[in-house]
């Protein structure tokens, strides 16, 4: 249970670049230490948030992000397709709650919808909230007013990444800004719609940048409720595919700063655990990560099979919102 130390006082957003330096620098069973007591006085550590995805329309982006496979610039195994209709959006949310899961992420490849794109998917926020799980869609960038519309037709999460530091974003992404992505962050949060935001880690990105991340999101005047890290998925065809990939305690130590600096907030423990070790992950959610992606693929990118999720979450004693617990007897 959690500890009754945490008080709202305690959470900051005045964290300066040479304090977050200084975690990181750590060594890393002080760093560990101190996530993990910081994760015992806001949240439950043996408790996991497990989200689905599902990618509604896949592909042909016209945005240049250099670690996606879904982007028109680059040449990967994607095969593009349409918008999803209601139907198979209800069937596969149905099937998500079915298998254990408490949130549904419908993600698409746009820069951003237009008022048409949202005509069509507002009606998706409906059918997936009737079946009794949260909703969260990434569509791209937002105005205003369609932000708006999204938070009327029920949505409780919208997902949109910084993805790296102010300094390193331009070596990722040409064809929109840093303060295109923090707009939409506002018009999210003004909306009154829950913000899941977050980044990549291992895109050749230094330490400096990932500080530069974190302190984007620590110091937003309201700590986004969700934050998923990602480890990059190295996709064949996109320019980051091949580069060096980044030392796995140093994934750790990025969970765990985060976890400092915004206590109360889901880490999320997001892309590359099929390529990340059970001890990895272990680690990971020793430093404060409580939320998953659960399923098969996540947008199109494989993650690690229900099954084996199950199994872990079973070893480490983790409970996992609501899923079946492997019984005795099966493969461990
Ligand atoms: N098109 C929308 C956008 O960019 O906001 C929504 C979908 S986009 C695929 C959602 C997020 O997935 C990106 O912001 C990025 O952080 C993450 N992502 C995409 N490809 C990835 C990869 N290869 N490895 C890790 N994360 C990835
Ligand atoms: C997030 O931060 N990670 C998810 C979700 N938000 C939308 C997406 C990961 C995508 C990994 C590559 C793919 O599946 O295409
Ligand atoms: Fe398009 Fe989103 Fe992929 Fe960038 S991350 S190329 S915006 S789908």
């Amino acid at each position: 249970m959690p500890e009754p130390q945490a008080q709202l006082s305690d959470i900051r957003h005045d964290w300066q670049r040479d304090e977050v330096l200084s975690l990181y620098a750590l060594p890393f069973n002080d760093l560990l230490y101190r996530a993990h007591g910081t994760y015992r006085a806001w949240h439950d550590p043996n408790k996991v948030q497990v989200s689905t995805l599902l990618s509604i329309k896949t592909g042909a982006c016209s945005e240049d992000c250099a670690y996606c496979p879904q982007s028109g610039h680059y040449d990967t195994d994607i095969e593009p397709e349409r918008l999803l209709s209601l139907e198979e959006v209800e069937q596969t949310a149905a099937a998500a709650k079915a298998s254990g899961a408490s949130r549904f992420c419908m993600g698409a490849a746009w820069r951003n919808p237009t008022d048409k794109h949202l005509d069509q998917v507002i009606g998706m926020i409906d059918a997936v909230r009737k079946t009794g799980l949260e909703t969260c869609m990434t569509l791209g960038m937002l105005t205003r007013s369609q932000a708006q519309r999204l938070k009327t037709a029920g949505l409780d999460y919208y997902n949109h990444n910084l993805d790296t530091s102010p300094e390193f974003y331009g070596h990722i992404i040409s064809t929109r800004t840093y303060q295109d992505r923090l707009d939409t962050l506002e018009h999210v949060r003004e909306a009154g719609i829950h913000v899941c935001c977050g980044g990549i880690i291992g895109m050749g990105e230094s330490r400096e940048d990932r500080t530069g991340l974190l302190l984007q999101l620590a110091c937003m005047p309201e700590h986004p409720e969700s934050v998923p890290i990602n480890m990059l998925v190295q996709i064949k065809g996109t320019p980051l595919y091949g580069i060096d990939a980044l030392d796995p305690f140093e994934f750790v130590r990025t969970i765990a700063v985060a976890r400092i600096l915004m206590p109360r907030a889901y880490v999320r423990l997001s892309a590359g655990r099929e390529a990340m070790n059970e001890q990895t992950q272990a680690l990971c959610f020793f430093a404060g990560a409580n939320s998953v992606f659960y399923g098969d693929t996540l947008l199109t990118a494989k993650n690690p099979a229900p099954h084996k999720d199950q199994v872990l979450f079973a070893r480490l004693g983790i409970e996992a919102d609501r899923l079946p617990v492997p019984q005795a007897g099966e493969p461990v």
